[in-house]
């Protein structure tokens, strides 16, 4: 093979176009090959260095390097600026008492005040002023014979009156036929008929509008205290309408015609 390769270049370089073209077409290499021993030349000297080349293309980035050392600590730095005011704080606990001042300077002379007189007047008034709330205790308890409660004064009348005249005569002296809804006014008034010997008196009930339907004067209906006698109200005489009361505290529905005695009742505060 490389007898063949060879004898082929050497024919290409060195012989002429009409030699190639009429011997190498009638003999083939093999021929040649095997006839002609062709021996290498000696190896020639070796050739000039070639120029520098060009600077080669930036090469690919490198790995990431290991974590470095922690540095030393740096220097203090400059002193910064003064912050913003915080918010106000929660109140303080009272503090102790403190201690009592020094004594103040004596103070100047009096002047004279005849003060007694007016001590004996004050005492004076006083003494008027009692002797009034006596005098008016006994007008009510002695002469008028009144009685009350912490709200009311109840006073009877000695004037044999029907029940619409008692209740007039009430009324034009500011009050109206006394209404007892409770066991104490109950009996404070028969105390009062009992204490004046008397043994009836007119009080502020009737059925006049509607027979067995009780009502006070003022229009209340007679329903959470009565203190009626055994067998009463009876409308004994079918004309029973106005109420009685006994000196034992007992209720009786009466004829309003029938002339006694009555009690009258007054606010002590005016409306
Ligand atoms: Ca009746
Ligand atoms: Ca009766």
């Amino acid at each position: 093979m490389l007898c063949r390769v060879t004898l082929y270049v050497t024919l290409l370089v060195f012989l002429p176009g009409d030699i190639y073209s009429s011997e190498a077409e009638n003999r083939s290499a093999s021929d040649i090959c095997s006839t002609h021993t062709i021996l290498p030349g000696p190896q020639g000297d070796i050739g000039e260095n070639g120029d520098t080349g060009e600077t080669g293309k930036q090469g690919k980035e490198g790995p990431k390097g290991l974590t470095g050392d922690k540095g030393i600590i740096g220097n203090v730095g400059d002193h910064g600026l003064i912050g913003k005011i915080g918010p106000i704080g929660s109140k303080g606990d009272k503090g102790y008492t403190g201690r009592p001042g020094l004594p103040g300077e004596k103070g100047k002379p009096g002047t004279f005040c005849d003060c007694g007189k007016y001590r004996k007047a004050f005492g004076q008034v006083d003494v008027k002023v009692s002797q009034l709330k006596s005098s008016l205790q006994f007008v009510k308890n002695v002469i008028a014979g009144i009685r009350e409660t912490e709200e009311k004064f109840f006073y009877i009348i000695k004037e044999e009156c029907s029940y619409r005249e008692a209740l007039t005569k009430c009324r034009k002296r500011g009050g109206t036929l006394a209404m007892p809804k409770d066991q104490r006014t109950n009996s404070l008034i028969a105390d009062y008929i009992s204490s004046l010997g008397l043994l009836r008196v007119f009080i502020g009930i009737n059925d006049i509008d509607k027979e067995k339907q009780f009502m006070y004067v003022d229009n209340t209906p007679v329903q959470n205290y009565s203190s009626w006698k055994v067998g009463e109200p009876n409308d004994g005489s079918g004309y029973e309408d106005c109420v009685e009361m006994l000196s034992s505290g007992a209720w009786n529905d009466v004829d309003c015609h029938l002339t006694i005695y009555f009690v009258c009742e007054f606010n002590k505060k005016i409306k």
